[in-house]
């Protein structure tokens, strides 16, 4: 079969959903002057849970890059990790009012990465900034690293799951515990959204070409995968991190703009109703 023939099954002609490519000025700035609707809150607080190395740390550096309008170090995290951006623009407040919560990954079998009861006592701010996960034991009230009593700037106002598109099947042990972390979300009323990494190495498509990710029918497989366990269709968001880019890339940005813009969408109606 020829390479044309390949290209031609794996792919839709008509895109299954829009997006503006080379108008990313538009999301930047968007992203840029977002403000909490909210006086009394000062930041909107993303936080990033997903098996162990689907890329959250790299998502938050690519938005860290994307911001600042250059490449990023790295933030290698075992612990609770806040992560705030500096702005480049001169702005008086130094720092957007966004920050993105890390946190180690979920892991097939007890007693290894981090525990899900960790991650709910983090959506409800209970767990102080650094705080080091135990795997084999979950953070109790009274102990260090504990919040007694978090402020509606401590608590997550958005969760967002990160899972790889090039990943072997997801074990039945992370499925499980990703579901306990969504429903926990889901009774505090926390909006949740997913982002899809590793595009760029998922499918001959999305390799050759970022732009063609809405023709790739791989990519639209593994999107109808992750609703099947729990996120609606147009809550999941494939994206490329940047991992050995020196430079930024519109078509990276463009991406990872748009899923940005969901996420403070939905994260600031959390906030309305605090
Ligand atoms: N090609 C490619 N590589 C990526 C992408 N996202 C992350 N990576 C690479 O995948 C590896 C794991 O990424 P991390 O960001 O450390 O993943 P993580 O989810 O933070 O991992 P843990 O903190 O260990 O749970 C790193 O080598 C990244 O450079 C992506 O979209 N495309
Ligand atoms: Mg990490």
């Amino acid at each position: 079969m020829s390479c044309v023939t390949i290209i031609f099954l794996s792919a839709f002609t008509e895109p299954w959903r829009t997006i503006s490519w080379g108008d990313k000025d538009r999301d930047l700035n968007y992203v840029q002057d977002y403000k909490p609707s909210k006086g009394s809150v000062k930041h909107l607080r993303v936080l990033l849970y997903g098996p162990v190395g689907a890329g959250k740390s790299s998502f938050i550096n690519s938005v860290s890059s994307i911001l600042r309008g250059r490449m990023a170090i790295p933030a290698a995290v075992s612990a609770y990790e806040t992560h705030t951006i500096e702005r480049e623009d001169g702005d008086p407040d130094g720092f957007y009012p966004l920050v993105l919560s890390d946190i180690m990954g979920l892991e097939d079998g007890t007693n290894k990465g981090v525990c899900t009861e960790d991650i709910k006592l983090t959506m409800m701010g209970h767990v102080m900034d650094k705080y080091l996960f135990n795997s084999t034991s979950p953070l109790l009230s009274g102990c260090a690293g504990y919040e007694k009593d978090p402020s509606a700037n401590d608590i997550c106002h958005i969760l967002v799951c990160v899972i790889s598109a090039n990943s072997a099947e997801t074990k039945p042990s992370v499925l499980q515990k990703m579901k306990t972390v969504r429903e926990a979300a889901r009774d505090l009323g926390i909006p949740q959204v997913c982002i899809l990494t590793h595009i760029d190495e998922a499918c001959g498509i999305t390799e050759s070409n970022l732009k063609d990710v809405y023709h790739s029918k791989y990519i639209k497989r593994k999107v109808k995968m992750s609703s099947s366990v729990g996120f609606p269709m147009n809550c999941i968001f494939p994206v490329k991190n940047y991992n050995e880019e020196t430079k930024l890339n519109d078509d990276i940005d463009t991406l990872i703009l748009d899923a940005l813009r969901y996420i403070i969408n939905f994260g600031d109606d959390f906030i309305k109703k605090l």
